[in-house]
């Protein structure tokens, strides 16, 4: 049969109008906070508002969950934590979550698409998110998490950011990560807790642009499907924001975006996919949009895939902000031969987690190659 009448005699069968069909068509989006970094990035996402996504913040600090801004909130761990957070500990806050797991189901219960962020150091966020990733893989949604390193001056968190990094990058389809050393490239030289304000703004942005440039009407509509494409299996990613005005307005700001990427990527050129995001006044022409995807083109694997998506924001006139994410780059981050979090489980708080392996810039066809087997069922 021909493929435009079959396509009609199965919508036509499926009962549906092409309405319902597009409606279907936009995934259902669920945002995940976890721990008290991903708290505060989902309350400033819920103070700015996001079109076509749920958000849900997750804590074992009954305090702090108190006061965060959320459209579901679930604190986690009570029986073992009793209210008062992980103190550090990577393994309570995998215990933790486990523990809300049916409720953390429920949330993702026919969801397309995941987003789970949090500070990586701490207890909750470190061992929680990989537990979250794990139930929305198997759920079959897609699973992007966006997470920060912790500073040099937390030395001991950084440790257990790079083990959590790992075991997050094992689990989730994608895993933005953003180095708080690099932030002084967006943010100057900052105190440590407007630095978090920074970042919590960016990662916030991203997910709202993300979520809304899918759910929403847009300019230039971010297919699911193309997300997917770039996503799925991509293993660490950067993420990189500038800004342009004027005649130079897309050239200034892609070659920002490029040039302050927040994890060290190694070589550009060696990239594997970017995903670019767009937004500017009312006077951003379609030719703008496709100027700024094409110089990302030009600059990264000649094979690689990229897909942008792009918004109209009135208070933008004359300007553009440009985001781009960098998939399956080099990890200075990863760490090789974990054990399961329970081995720390017997230390005493305020203890130094052990030193593990660091793999500087993994070997990266080996890692890639895990990966891509297990998430094809391959290797
Ligand atoms: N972006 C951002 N990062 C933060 C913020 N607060 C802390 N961090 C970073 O996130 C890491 C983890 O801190 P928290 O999120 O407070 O830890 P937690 O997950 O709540 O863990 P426990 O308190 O041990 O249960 C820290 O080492 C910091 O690097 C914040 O508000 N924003
Ligand atoms: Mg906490």
């Amino acid at each position: 049969m021909d493929r435009n009448i079959k396509g009609i005699v199965s919508q036509a069968l499926s009962g549906k109008s092409i309405e319902e069909i597009a409606k279907e068509a936009i995934p259902r989006i669920v945002v995940f906070g976890v721990g008290g970094a991903g708290c505060n990035i989902v309350s400033w996402m819920k103070e700015k508002g996001i079109s076509g996504a749920k958000i849900y913040a997750l804590n074992s600090d009954a305090k702090h969950l108190s006061i965060t801004k959320a459209d579901e909130r679930i604190l986690l761990g009570y029986n073992i934590c009793g209210g008062l957070g992980c103190g550090g500990f990577p393994e309570q806050g995998v215990k933790a979550t486990e523990e809300a797991a049916e409720e953390i189901e429920k949330a993702i219960s026919g969801s397309g698409l995941v987003f789970i962020t949090a500070g990586l150091g701490g207890g909750t966020g470190t061992g929680g998110s990989p537990v979250i990733a794990r139930i929305a893989k198997d759920l079959g949604a897609l699973t992007i998490s966006v997470v920060t390193i912790p500073f040099q001056v937390e030395r001991a968190r950084l440790v257990k950011a790079k083990e959590g990094l790992s075991r997050l990058v094992e689990v989730c389809d994608a895993v933005i990560v953003i180095d708080n050393n690099r932030l002084r490239r967006v943010a100057g030289n900052l105190p440590l807790t407007e630095a978090f304000g920074v970042a919590n703004e960016l990662i916030a942005t991203f997910i709202k642009n993300i979520s809304e440039t899918i759910a929403v009407p847009s300019l230039v509509n971010l297919d699911f499907a193309d997300l997917k494409a770039i996503m799925t299996g991509s293993g660490v990613c950067a993420i990189g924001v500038g800004e342009g005005q004027g005649d130079t307005k897309i050239e200034d700001a892609v070659e920002r975006a490029l040039n302050t990427q927040l994890l060290d990527i190694g070589e550009l050129s060696k990239c594997e996919g970017a995903l670019v995001h767009i937004e500017g006044g009312d006077d951003m022409t379609l030719e703008d949009v496709t100027k700024a995807g094409e110089i990302v083109v030009s600059r990264i694997a000649p094979n690689a895939k990229v897909s942008w998506g792009a918004r109209v924001n009135s208070k933008m006139q004359g300007a553009v902000k440009v985001t781009v994410v960098l998939t399956g780059v080099d990890s200075p981050f990863l760490v090789q031969g974990l054990k399961p979090f329970g081995v720390l489980g017997g230390r005493r708080a305020g203890v130094e987690a052990e030193e593990v392996e660091v793999v500087e810039r993994a070997e990266k066809g080996k890692e890639r190659k895990g990966l891509f087997g297990r998430m094809m069922g391959k290797g």
